[in-house]
């Protein structure tokens, strides 16, 4: 089994915290780094004594909050440099249940390079405690990326998720340039595109019991533009290849 590491970002989640660090770690199959955006509630207080106590545990506190995508794209980082083989990521309120962690890596051992944890494989909504409305945002924002980005995906936007360190070190980081729920879609976008290999399984997402959601209208903005913003990138990309091809033709006759 290879080395496998959970990224933790957290803002404001000194609650929720302890829970899921206590749950991640009651199991032995991963180290933790825990990424705070300086949370004003002393999360990243929380999260250092932690690290003091238990080797398995690392913290990122960066000046202050960045958003969740460069939070990832540097535990990423970190957790290539330090030789893990397998990034999970995780949200840190407990709406990802940890005891699902040894089927990511599992999946990831297999020779999987993105394995989304989905809360609609099937047709059916694993969901507990979301009203209709955030029911409805979710489910119509994976149907709206998934048709612009021709994805048979479930779940693009899920943030369950792991990465095999080959998928991560052919991504250049540069490029991603999302900050919020775009990110996710972002992600499985580009690794789709590479032609890796993804894998959905299914997972049951409930809602957070403490703490605050982070969602804003500005998140919810730029997952609006991103899958336009890729499809542009992916034309681009077509004409620039076609018309370098050519300038080999002209070249060559
Ligand atoms: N480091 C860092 N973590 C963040 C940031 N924004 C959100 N997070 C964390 O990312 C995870 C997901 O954020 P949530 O606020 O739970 O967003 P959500 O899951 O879309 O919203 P809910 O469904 O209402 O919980 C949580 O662990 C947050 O603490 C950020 O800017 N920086
Ligand atoms: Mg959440």
């Amino acid at each position: 089994m290879g080395k496998a590491l959970v990224i933790l970002p957290t803002y404001m989640e000194k609650e929720t915290l302890p829970v899921v660090l206590a749950e991640i770690l009651s199991r032995p199959q991963a180290d933790v780094l825990v990424i705070d955006d300086n949370s004003p509630d002393g999360t990243a207080q929380i999260a250092l004594e932690w690290a003091g106590r238990d080797r398995r545990v690392h913290v990122m506190v960066r000046a202050g909050k960045l958003g969740l995508g460069t939070a990832y794209l540097a535990g990423f980082r970190w957790g290539l440099a330090e030789g893990y083989d397998c990034l999970v990521e995780m949200d840190s309120d407990m709406s990802h249940n940890p005891a699902d962690l040894s089927r990511f890596i599992e999946e990831t051992d297999k020779g999987a390079d993105l394995v989304i944890g989905s809360r609609y494989m099937g047709g059916k909504i694993s969901v507990l405690g979301w009203d209709f409305k955030r029911l409805l945002l979710s489910k119509f924002g994976n149907i709206y990326a998934s048709s612009i980005l021709g994805s048979s995906l479930s779940d693009m936007t899920s943030g369950y998720r792991a990465f095999s360190r080959r998928a991560l070190e052919r991504i250049d980081f540069d490029k991603i340039r999302s900050g919020g729920y775009a990110f996710q879609i972002e992600m499985a976008h580009t690794v789709l595109l590479t032609g890796m290999r993804v894998r959905e399984i299914p997972i049951i997402f409930t809602e957070r019991a403490k703490g605050s959601s982070k969602m804003s209208g500005q998140i919810i903005r730029e997952a609006v533009w991103l899958p336009w913003r890729l499809r542009l990138r992916q034309v681009k990309s077509s004409l620039r290849r076609a018309l370098g091809l050519q300038k080999i033709k002209e070249a060559k006759g």
